[in-house]
């Protein structure tokens, strides 16, 4: 697999040369600035790291995404404090695991005290152990407090019970809350250097995408596919890929988060190919849809027409200004004129849009946030009450340059479905991740195949 890599590596470059490599104390900086200026004067923001895997868990250890964005540490045991209020020491004070080799030995090598001031850019920095005798006292000082605990409950209710201990005294309500919707808020719009993580992280995904699609014949098995891509990502400096790679062949091409890889590939199949890598702890998504033959056969080129020509239309309505769901409408016009087209929906057009009945086709939204994870934290500006299907569809958040998200419509027709038995076991999903710019969108993965005679070609590379 990796002479396979190796070899790719010299036949693809679209990885954008000069592009940041990795990320700097600077780049956190900014982020804990931005958060700094939007916290009220008087208060205190505590986060707490991601836990350490336990037991056998197979994945590599990988900060809480808010924690990240603030520090750039990925340690577990840490805790970050931010003080708008305080001095230069006192605004970012970190507490971590001190260095110990006798653990490090066993675990990584950890910044430490001396590293979280030098490396990391904390004013001050202390054993985590000291952490919450210093706590007390900078609560009792604070008039709110703002906390992620970085999913350890232990943690957060000891905070909030600290916290609350100081109200005995208090003249006025010292309210706490929950920090997230503050770093939702500013994660939705990416900065220049985020947006340079996420061309790469698209971009290696992208050639992720050909490579599979060369790897592609029948008798191979969904792993194969699987395998080349996940080679080719870690060859290229992800770090890992962004969520569990669905390659799904023939009936399983209508499961949308089909996870097991071994079946083999049919001559007559489709594949839907959703995969995607992390780089610098940036995600890309990236569905590619094509046959197993290596040419598209009628049934499987119109339904494959009609999607890419409903991405082609989401992705022409996004831009600044225009509400998130404008973007999903745009693809379901498209999806549901093909498929009436096709005999394979019957009815009044707009009655089928305003029930929805074209669900039991396309039953998923079109777009997502994607960031430092694929379902980014970032507002859908949904009224309560909305359900979680609806939530993309109703979104009214406008977009704005900055903000990255996906576009992904798909068909998926299942055997025994009412449809004619010639569209049985059909899925098609095209999804590319985008940034909203200036004038529109800027994709930043469709340097994949996504043309019906790009995609044969790629394909015909390994007959
Ligand atoms: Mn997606």
């Amino acid at each position: 697999m990796v002479l396979a890599a190796t070899v790719l590596l010299s036949a693809l470059a679209t990885v954008p040369a000069g592009g940041p490599q990795a990320a700097t104390s600077e780049f956190f900086a900014a982020h804990r600035e931005r958060l700094l200026a939007r916290l009220p004067a008087g208060s205190i923001a505590v986060f707490h790291a991601a836990p350490a895997r336990t037991g056998a868990a197979s994945d590599p250890y990988r900060q809480d995404s808010d924690f990240w964005y603030l520090t750039g540490l990925a340690e577990p045991d840490a805790v970050a404090v931010l003080v708008p209020g305080a001095n230069k020491e006192g605004r970012y004070v970190l507490f971590v695991q001190p260095r110990d080799f006798a653990a490090e030995q066993w675990t990584g090598w950890r910044e430490g005290v001396e590293g979280a001031v030098k490396d990391c850019g904390a004013g001050q920095a202390f054993s985590v152990a000291e952490f919450w005798t210093r706590f007390a006292p900078m609560a009792a000082a604070a008039s709110s407090l703002f906390y992620e605990a970085g999913g350890d409950e232990t943690f957060s209710s000891r905070l909030l019970e600290t916290w609350n201990a100081a109200n005995a005294n208090a003249a006025v309500p010292r309210p706490a809350a929950d920090a997230s919707p503050a770093l939702a808020a500013l994660r939705l719009v990416k900065d220049e250097v985020e947006k340079g993580f996420l061309r790469q992280a698209c971009a290696i995904s992208a050639d992720a995408h050909l490579a599979a699609m060369r790897e592609t014949a029948p008798g191979r098995h969904e792993y194969d596919l699987k395998g080349v891509m996940v080679g080719l990502c870690l060859a290229r400096g992800a770090a890992r890929m962004a969520y569990p790679p669905i390659v799904a062949a023939g009936r399983n091409s209508v499961i949308l988060h089909y996870e097991r890889d071994d079946k083999q590939l049919v001559d007559g199949e489709m594949i839907v190919n959703d995969t995607g890598c992390e780089f610098n702890s940036y995600a890309a998504d990236v569905t590619r849809s094509y046959p197993v033959s290596g040419r598209f056969s009628p049934a499987q080129k119109q339904l494959y027409e009609i999607v890419l020509a409903a991405q082609k239309a989401g992705l022409a309505a996004v831009k600044p200004g225009a509400a998130f769901h404008e973007v999903y409408d745009a693809t379901v016009r498209v999806v549901v004129d093909g498929l009436l087209a096709l005999g394979i929906l019957a009815g009044d057009r707009a009655e089928i849009i305003k029930t929805r009945a074209y669900q039991r086709f396309y039953p998923h939204g079109s777009s997502h946030w994607i960031g430092l994870d694929v379902h980014d934290a970032g507002n859908y500006g949904n009224p309560d009450g909305v359900a979680r299907l609806e939530r993309y569809g109703l979104s009214k958040t406008k977009l704005e340059p900055g903000m990255a998200l996906t576009v992904e419509p798909g068909i998926y027709i299942p055997e025994n479905s009412t449809a004619d038995a010639k569209w049985w076991n059909i899925g098609v999903r095209i999804e590319d991740t985008v940034l909203v710019t200036a004038e529109g969108c800027e994709c930043l993965s469709c340097g994949a195949p996504r043309e019906i005679a790009d995609i044969e070609k790629a394909l015909e590379k390994k007959r």
